[in-house]
């Protein structure tokens, strides 16, 4: 397996938006598996495709506290069920590494996604593991953690990490 090195913000190629997936083969398993093992390595709960330059609709999350529980996503998708009941989370990144923000995000959603055979799923998460998918899909929209800053935080950040 191979630890992928991870885009950190400002890299502008975070900001690609992600094709589908739509070839279910050994290429795209070895590929979740190597994001797997690069989001154990750097101690994340999620890691989007996006994240590793690789920009695809791939996503790998494991929020299990004894960290045996990964868990692969195929083109992921959500509608919100209700508007009204909202979660707040203080969220970190991989790719922002040393900020955590308390982001709020709608806390009823519902799941749709593949697994690497192409069999569809469904779900409705709720906790973390509905904040982690958002982050993630967040990431293959191109879109960061610090977008839901104001533009004077994102700015202090973008210029500390530029340093
Ligand atoms: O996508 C990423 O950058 C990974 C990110 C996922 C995430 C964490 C917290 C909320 C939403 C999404 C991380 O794994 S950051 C590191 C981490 O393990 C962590 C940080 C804060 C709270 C919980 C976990
Ligand atoms: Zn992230």
């Amino acid at each position: 397996m191979t630890i992928l090195s991870i885009l950190k913000f400002p890299d502008p190629r975070l900001r690609k938006v992600a094709d589908p997936v739509v070839k279910f083969d050994n290429n795209l398993e070895k590929m979740a598996n190597d994001m797997l093992h690069t989001m154990y390595e750097e101690n994340g709960i999620g890691l989007a495709g996006s994240q590793v330059d690789f920009h695809q609709r791939i996503i790998v999350m494991d929020i299990s506290e004894d960290r045996n529980e990964p868990k692969i996503f195929i083109n992921p998708e959500f509608k919100i069920l209700d508007n009204k009941s909202l979660l707040s989370f203080e969220e970190g990144c991989l790719s922002v590494p040393g900020e955590l923000e308390e982001i709020t995000r709608p806390d009823n959603i519902h799941l749709v996604w593949y697994d690497l055979s192409g069999v569809r799923h469904e779900d409705t998460p709720t906790g973390l593991l509905t904040v982690c998918i958002q982050h993630e899909i967040d990431h293959l929209e191109g879109k960061l953690m610090v977008d839901y800053l104001s533009p004077l935080k994102r700015d202090r950040i973008r210029k500390k990490a530029l340093k």
